[in-house]
């Protein structure tokens, strides 16, 4: 069976540490695309000269021709712009725009059939603009977050009780970052929920409550260590586990950005839910019974995606 081939568009600091995870985990050929050819270039060749060493024979390239991602069956999306000093939500919303809407147009003429994954800020209008603007299926293109979401969480709540965080899920839904929203009893240690754990006096309420707020912030508690660029190793972890849920049609159930169709009354937008991802893309979204603050929580995170989306079509990109 010949090798799968993923293309990365985007070649910085989470584009990077994606192909070399791709390599590592031996999932396929790699095509960086970057509108700087020679950074994509010479990562992919530095990092495929690291596969004698690690026992890899994954093929690497960079580009800055569209047609090189031809036929790839899973694309991850990080191109774009971060945010600089002085710069408003506005003005990254038309860069990112205009740069979704070139990215939109190569996927859609060079790799329609592909499993995309959007990882671009802000992400859940970046995703939702990708989707219009390539026209390709809803199930197929999707947005990673609350992977990323859910692994600080639990790597918190980990250190919290003192256990090993393979043993610890979390579950988080809404939007990414200040309006995600944790759900704690659906999140647990070895099966057993967050509240109860309280109740066993393994914690307290105030703890778990500045676990979530820290969480809610994990990005920007990086952004502030790092002083120059945002998180990269633990994003690109996480969509690697989405574009191996895929390609090994392992129908796991992850926090993603779908479109919902209906799903929790709610339509025509993205925003972060569990979803099964298998062979099929996103397959089938799980809809959860909420109490009513999780409603409400979950209401006000939708209505912040809304919002931003409504600022999009004004910008008229
Ligand atoms: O959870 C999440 N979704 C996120 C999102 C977690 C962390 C970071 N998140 C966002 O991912 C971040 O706010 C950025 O929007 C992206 C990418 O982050 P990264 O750290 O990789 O950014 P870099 O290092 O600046 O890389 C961006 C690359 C860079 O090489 C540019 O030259 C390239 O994008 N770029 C383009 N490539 C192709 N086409 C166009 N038009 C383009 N414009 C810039």
């Amino acid at each position: 069976m010949a090798r799968k081939k993923i293309a990365l568009i985007g070649a910085g600091n989470i584009g990077g540490t994606l192909a070399h995870l791709i390599g590592l985990k031996q999932l396929g050929d790699v095509v960086m695309f970057d509108v700087f050819p020679g950074v994509a270039a010479g990562k992919a060749l530095d990092i495929m000269q690291s596969g004698p060493v690690d026992g890899f024979d994954s093929n690497m390239v960079g580009t800055g021709d569209y047609a090189a991602i031809a036929g790839a069956d899973v694309i991850i999306v990080t191109a774009g712009f971060p945010r600089m000093p002085g710069m408003s939500r506005d003005d990254l919303l038309t860069k990112n725009a205009g740069v979704m809407g070139q990215v939109a147009e190569g996927i859609k003429t060079h790799a329609p059939g592909a499993f995309v994954i959007c990882i671009t800020n802000p992400l859940d209008v970046m995703v939702w603009a990708l989707q219009q603007k390539s026209g390709l299926p809803s199930n197929m293109v999707v947005g990673m977050a609350g992977v990323l979401d859910s692994s600080r969480f639990r790597l918190f709540l980990a250190q919290e009780f003192n256990v090993s965080v393979e043993d610890v899920t979390a579950f988080v839904l809404g939007g990414h970052g200040d309006t995600m929203v944790p759900l704690t009893r659906y999140s647990t240690v070895a099966g057993i929920p967050v509240p109860d754990l309280i109740k066993m006096g393994w914690t307290t309420q105030e703890k778990i409550d500045s676990i979530v707020a820290r969480t809610a912030n994990g990005g920007g508690e990086i952004v502030k260590l790092l002083e120059r660029g945002s998180a990269f190793y633990a994003p690109a972890a996480s969509a690697i586990a989405m574009a191996e849920a895929y390609l090994l049609d392992k129908k796991r159930v992850l926090p993603a950005a779908v479109m919902l169709n209906g799903e929790y009354g709610l339509s025509d937008f993205y925003v972060g839910v569990p979803v099964v991802i298998g062979a099929g893309g996103a397959e089938r979204i799980v809809e959860v019974q909420f109490t009513p603050e999780e409603k409400k929580a979950f209401d006000a995170s939708c209505d912040a995606v809304k919002k931003l989306i409504e600022d999009f079509k004004k910008l008229g990109v």
